[in-house]
Formats: structure tokens, C-alpha cells, sequence
């Protein structure tokens, strides 16, 4: 790897998993201490690799000084640093929702207003048109990089800006509000200005959550001319079906559907990333592939290959060069994450959905299946805690899938993920050449070719469980494989007989 993301690590009550900060220069006690995080700081260095960490600004914890603080009176000098609001004849000021089920407006008896929390009720939102909290977030993001961290996941950074206003928000962002919230009138002055007071001086990179922007609005943010962000995360690909907690169906033409457009929306000013699960989404294995013991190491290579030969800087999440899976959740006390728990309340407990229909939805789309600990070896609790309980229970096909395993197989995904990225880092081609799908339509196979000058390469994936006879666009005779994630080598032919999740790279 060239960088760590590492999610919040900051002091938090962990109401939202450490995207609640009560602290932003101190270490989360379950963590350690800012020694040991040095320490960690000082290895990644040594081992050439750079660290980026959580920028969380929209929202704080509850429990953070500056709120602690703000709830106590209309004139507490922090009171602007939230944002509170009268409600209106006995109900929140307007109708926006949380993203954790519920209103987004809470009513704090200490005053009788409301605040927002786009989020959590105990994540209530900063108020950036305060120039004092603008100082506020320059000064932590310092604190970090004149430690010699290397730059920042930003989240949610396009909700920072709220209408002033605080109107209703209309009809049609029923079910989409994060378009609504990504929309407010001075996002982008506020990350120029973030980049003008603190990115510009540092030798940062920088990525943001872009929940609610369109693979349209991607270069607003990322391009190099506009001095705000470095790439963002479009979650067009990630959330392909998704409706809140369901899945429903979707195609592969749909999902290669994403990167032909964001690869039209960006220039040679612009820059991408691609990824296809993180700590907010189900195992990609699972989600994209087929994690039956068939086809889960086929698959999940597949999917690796894709992520490391399309266009943008990829992100792997912790687990998947295993193939880690999702976790066989039964019951709702099986779950930690306060997304699920909220909207059981909201939504079972109150007979609008059934608990089965619930839990087996989550089986296939909760953040937990993400979330369970990492399997490092086949002794109790996957090797990842000498406690009894792991904080959240370990996936019980850790004795199969694990590091000590993967190391120790030289055809496991840890393996080819290493000559994946060895390849992409002596191919320019890989990196910069110019994307093409081949066959845009096709249900089952994803074929693209990345061109830089003369340099030519294609890429050939079948990304289902049955095998498909499949005819290279245009007759087009392939060249000789230099990566394959199965064994036997059709070269020199416009026909090739793809198995199951069968991943190759040709170069021209
Ligand atoms: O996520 C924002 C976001 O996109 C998700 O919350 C998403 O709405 C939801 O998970 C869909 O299932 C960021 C962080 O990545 C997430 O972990 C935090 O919970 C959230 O912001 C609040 O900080």
C-alpha cells in the first residue's frame, strides 16, 4: 500500500463509532494513547507509506466541550457554534430527516430550541457560517499535519453549508435527501478557504465523502483549477440498488454505466477514485461477488482486478485482500452499529416492516458486515483480542479466512492483490491511460481498455458464476495475458472461454 485511511481515532463516547468527536487532539481511550499513535505514525513513515486521517467537521459529539457548552443558553458564546433553531407550532423547524431514522431536529429542554443532527441525535451539526468554527476545524486539521500526518478523508464534507433559510426540503428528495444536504450555498467557498488557510500549505492529499454530489457536479470539487479537494468518493457504484437498508436488483450494464460517465466528467484536470466497499457498506465479496465457498476467492480476485486497472486512485478496505465476508446476522441483538438500531425502532417496532424482512435485508447491506473483527489468524476470536468477546462478535469463518491463511497460500487474495499492485505500479498504462468500455451492454462480462500512446492494454472480466463464451468487440485478436486470476492462457484469439469470475489482463 501507498497510504493508510484510518477512520476516526479521536477521543468519542463512540455513539456513531467514532464519528461522534468529543476531543480532536486526544487519542480514543480504547485506542491507546497519542504516544502509541506517534509510534504508529513513526512505523508508516519508515515503511514509506503516508497517513490520512477522518476529517469528521460537519457534526461533533454531544459530549464535545463546544456543545456542552452551546446548549446552555441562547447567549452561551458558543451557542453559534450549532445550529438551534424555534420550532414551529409544536414540531421541528422544517422536515428534514436524519440519516439515523427520525427528524434531524432535536428539542433540548435546557431552552426549548432545537439543534440539527443530520445524523445522530448525539452528532449534532456545526455551524460553518461561523467563522469562529471555521477557525476552530483549520486549527485541529494543523495540530495533525504538523505531526506529519499526510491528509484527510473528509466526511460528508458537502454538508457543511446549510440554506439559511432552512426550508422544507421538496417532494422529489424523498429517499435522496443527501442531494438536498450536499447542495447549500457555501460549500465550496468554505473548502477553498479550508485549502487557502490549511491544504495549500501542507503537502496534503485530501479525499471527500460526497454523499448527495452527482458524478456531474465531481469536477466542482476536484478540479485541480478550483483549489478545494484532491478526489472525492462518488457512491453511484457503492450504492447501485440500494434504498436505505434494502438491496434491490440492479445489472452489471448499470454499474458499468458509472465509470463510463464519471470517465467522461473527467478531464486531465480532474481525478477519480474507485472503490467498491468501505466501513459504511456489506463485504464487496459478498455484495458484487459470490462468497459461496465455490467462488469466493475466484470472485473476490476478480473484483481486485477491477478495482486496480480502472481509472482512479483505488482504495481497499481493510479485510477484503482476505475476501472476508458478511456476517450470518439472525437478530437484532447481533448488531452495534446505531444506523440498524434507529431504524428498528422506526420501522419494526412500529409494524411498518417485519423483523425477518429486517434482518435479512441487513444480511445483505448493514455497515456490520463490514464492521466484524478483523480475522488475523483460526485461534478464538480470530486472533484479534485475547478477551473472551471480541466488541463485535467475530465472523464464525475465521479459521478458514484469515491472514495467517492468506499469507501462507501463495494463490490466496492477499497474494494476488500483491501482484495486482506490483503490475499497476510498473504499468503507467494502468494509471493514466485513457478508459474505454468495450462492450457497455453486455450482462455478465465487463471488458475495458486502457490506453496510454502506444501502450494498450485490456482487461477481461467475467463477473458471474457462469461461464461465458465471449467475443472480443470487433474481432479484435487479444495479446498475451500478463495477470490471470485462473490457470491456463488463451492468447492470440477474439474468442475466449471465460469461467466464473475468470479476471485476465492483456496487454495489446
Ligand atoms: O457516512 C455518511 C454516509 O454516507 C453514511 O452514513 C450513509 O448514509 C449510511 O451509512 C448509509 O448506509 C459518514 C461516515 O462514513 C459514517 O461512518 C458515519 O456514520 C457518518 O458519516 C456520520 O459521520
Amino acid at each position: 500500500m501507498d497510504g493508510i485511511w484510518l477512520s476516526p481515532h479521536f477521543d468519542s463516547p463512540n455513539a456513531d463509532n467514532g464519528y461522534d468527536i468529543r476531543d480532536y487532539r486526544k487519542v480514543m481511550a480504547e485506542f491507546g494513547t497519542m504516544a502509541a499513535f506517534d509510534e504508529m505514525l513513526k512505523g508508516i513513515k519508515q515503511r514509506h507509506m503516508k497517513l490520512l486521517l477522518d476529517l469528521v467537521v460537519n457534526h461533533t459529539s454531544d459530549e464535545h466541550a463546544w456543545f456542552v457548552e452551546s446548549r446552555k443558553a441562547k447567549d452561551n458564546p458558543y451557542r453559534d457554534y450549532y445550529i438551534w433553531r424555534a420550532g414551529r407550532d409544536g414540531n421541528p423547524p422544517n422536515n428534514w430527516s436524519s440519516f439515523f431514522s427520525g427528524s434531524a431536529w432535536k428539542q433540548d429542554p435546557a431552552t426549548g430550541e432545537y439543534y440539527l443532527h443530520l445524523f445522530a441525535e448525539k452528532q449534532p451539526d456545526l455551524n460553518w457560517d461561523n467563522p469562529k468554527v471555521r477557525n476552530e476545524v483549520y486549527d485541529l486539521m494543523k495540530f495533525w499535519l504538523d505531526k506529519g500526518v499526510d491528509g484527510f478523508r473528509m466526511d460528508v464534507i458537502p454538508f457543511i453549508s446549510k440554506d439559511p433559510a432552512f426550508p422544507d426540503y421538496p417532494k422529489e428528495y424523498e429517499g435522496r435527501v443527501q442531494y438536498f444536504y450536499a447542495a447549500g450555498p457555501k460549500v465550496h467557498d468554505y473548502i477553498r478557504e479550508m485549502n487557502r488557510e490549511v491544504l495549500s500549505q501542507y503537502d496534503v492529499m485530501t479525499v471527500g465523502e460526497a454523499f448527495g454530489v452527482s458524478l456531474e457536479q465531481t469536477p466542482l470539487l476536484v478540479d485541480e483549477r478550483r483549489n478545494e479537494l484532491n478526489m472525492i468518493f462518488n457512491f453511484d457504484a457503492i450504492r447501485l440498488g440500494r434504498q436505505s437498508w434494502r438491496l434491490n436488483p440492479w445489472t452489471l450494464p448499470e454499474l458499468k454505466a458509472v465509470y463510463t460517465k464519471l470517465d467522461q466528467k473527467l478531464d486531465a484536470h480532474n481525478w477519480g477514485t474507485v472503490f467498491l466497499s468501505n466501513h459504511d457498506n456489506p463485504r464487496v465479496v459478498s455484495r458484487f461477488g459470490d462468497d459461496s465457498p465455490q467462488y469466493r476467492v475466484a470472485s473476490a480476485k476478480a473484483l481486485a482486478t477491477m478495482l486496480l486497472t480502472l481509472k482512479g486512485t483505488p482504495f481497499i478496505y481493510q479485510g477484503d485482500e482476505l475476501a472476508m465476508t458478511n456476517y450470518p446476522f439472525t437478530k437484532i441483538e447481533d448488531f452495534n452499529d446505531i444506523e440498524v438500531k434507529n431504524a428498528w425502532k422506526a420501522e419494526v417496532l412500529t409494524h411498518q416492516v417485519t423483523a425477518e424482512d429486517y434482518i435479512a435485508s441487513l444480511r445483505k447491506t448493514s455497515r456490520d458486515n463490514s464492521r466484524t473483527p478483523m480475522q488475523w489468524d483460526d485461534s478464538a476470536n480470530g486472533g484479534f483480542t485475547t478477551a473472551p468477546k471480541a466488541w463485535l462478535a467475530v465472523n464464525p469463518n475465521s479459521n478458514e479466512i484469515n491472514a495467517k491463511q492468506a499469507v501462507a497460500d501463495p494463490d490466496s487474495v492477499y497474494h494476488y492483490f500483491q501482484k495486482l499492485i506490483a503490475l499497476r505500479k510498473k504499468t503507467p498504462a494502468l494509471v493514466y491511460g485513457d478508459y474505454k468500455d468495450l462492450d457497455p451492454q453486455h450482462p455478465s462480462v465487463f471488458a475495458y481498455t486502457r490506453t496510454l500512446g502506444a501502450l494498450r492494454y485490456l482487461v477481461v472480466l467475467n463477473l458471474s458464476s457462469q461461464a461465458v463464451t465471449y467475443l472480443v468487440p470487433a474481432g479484435q485478436k487479444v495479446g498475451s495475458v500478463i495477470l490471470s486470476n485462473l490457470p491456463g492462457k488463451e492468447s492470440a484469439t477474439s474468442v475466449l472461454r471465460l469461467r466464473p469470475w475468470d479476471a485476465r489482463v492483456y496487454r495489446f
